[in-house]
């Protein structure tokens, strides 16, 4: 994402009020018993929004997608027929768990980045053939709720012991790779594709990242979804049921809640787009008629046309070469790739040599 800071286009009159009502919605916020770590969040949801909302096209980040019900609804997604990521990455983990863990010799740590509900995490832990000592597993989300849920997974899986850490991927990464507690190995896990939601040069970026936080021996493991069919994508993305639709749609709902926003709901609809050029999967909210939106503690109105739309999601495809050529690029060795050719999904092993 550009650096440079695009300021909203708003009156000044329209301006002066939107910060006075900003300020109060805030101030009210922290009254109803909010904590400062929460306040701190939500001016940066806040800041997030403002800015975003003013590049061309709009945008806003997949990170703000999981509120406790977007949490919700991307497990609800993960049950679904046409979104087979969770499935086929499950059956993955399901049938060669021992051979992935084998191939880091001494693993005493596993980092996983984005946990979601730590069924993956339980399954590989579990399948660990050989184990000269507990396992220390360290959950990095900015979910609490998928911390929480992680967590309660993880406590019926023996000789595995679990830190939280709420924080971002590189935030939480750091936290956990400098931990005193470190002995042994390390296996950093990314797992569920969520390496698609980064364009190619944060891909690039968070290799080296992960890379700079590990030693000889350690590894990553990473799946990743793959190109297929596009009507298959964008049925996975649309699905039939609309929970991706409503997915999609409670980012507006929160950005209401929280930020004291003005989104009417019946203007927007979900779309899921395939770009094939940048072998990626979009999603928008599209605006069905022209209008003015404001968001009080954001200290914005933002001017919709008709059939505008707010960029919300990218989620790239890969080949499996290409997943193993970014890990590489940034210094990792590939070792094994294991590949569910019925659902396209790969997952691939790296390690520090
Ligand atoms: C969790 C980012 C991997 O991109 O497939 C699911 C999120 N978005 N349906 C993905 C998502 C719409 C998902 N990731």
């Amino acid at each position: 994402m550009s650096k440079a800071l695009v300021h909203p286009r708003v009156d000044a009159v329209g301006e002066a009020t939107a910060r006075r009502d900003g300020a109060t919605f805030l101030a009210e916020v922290e009254l109803r018993g909010a904590s400062a770590a929460e306040a701190d969040a939500r001016r940066e949801f806040a800041a997030d929004v403002a800015r975003d909302l003013a590049l061309r096209p709009k945008r806003l980040q997949p990170k703000y997608l999981y509120d406790a019900l977007g949490s919700r609804l991307f497990e609800a997604i993960c049950e679904l027929p046409w979104y087979r990521i969770t499935r086929a990455e499950r059956r993955l983990l399901e049938l060669h768990a021992g051979a992935m863990t084998d191939s880091i010799a001494d693993l005493t740590g596993v980092i996983e980045l984005g946990c979601g509900s730590g069924e993956k995490l339980a399954l590989l832990a579990g399948g660990m053939r050989r184990r000269a000592r507990p396992l220390r597993v360290h959950l990095v989300d900015i979910s609490p709720a998928a911390l929480d849920l992680s967590a309660r997974t993880l406590a019926t899986v023996p000789h595995v012991s679990v830190v939280t850490h709420r924080a971002a991927y590189e935030v939480g990464l750091r936290q956990a790779a400098t931990s005193p507690l470190r002995h042994g190995a390390t296996l950093v896990l990314f797992l569920g594709s969520n390496i698609g939601n980064f364009h190619p040069a944060e891909a690039d970026a968070f290799f080296r990242t992960v890379r700079r936080a590990l030693r000889r021996g350690d590894g990553l493991l990473v799946g990743a979804d793959l190109v297929k069919p596009e009507v298959d994508l964008v049925r996975a993305y649309d699905d039939p049921l609309g929970v991706t639709a409503a997915f999609d749609l409670n980012l507006l709902v929160r950005i209401n809640r929280e930020l004291g926003g003005t989104f009417d709901l019946a203007d927007f609809t979900h779309e899921a787009r395939w770009n094939a050029a940048e072998s990626r999967v979009e999603m928008h909210l599209h605006c069905r008629r022209s209008q003015q939106v404001a968001i009080a503690a954001a200290g914005i109105s933002v001017a919709f046309e008709a059939g505008e739309t707010i960029w919300t999601e990218s989620s790239y495809k890969y080949v499996p070469d290409a997943i193993a050529a970014r890990g590489e690029a940034a210094g990792f060795a590939c070792g094994e790739q294991w590949i569910d050719a019925d659902a396209g999904f790969a997952v691939t092993l790296f390690r520090v040599d």
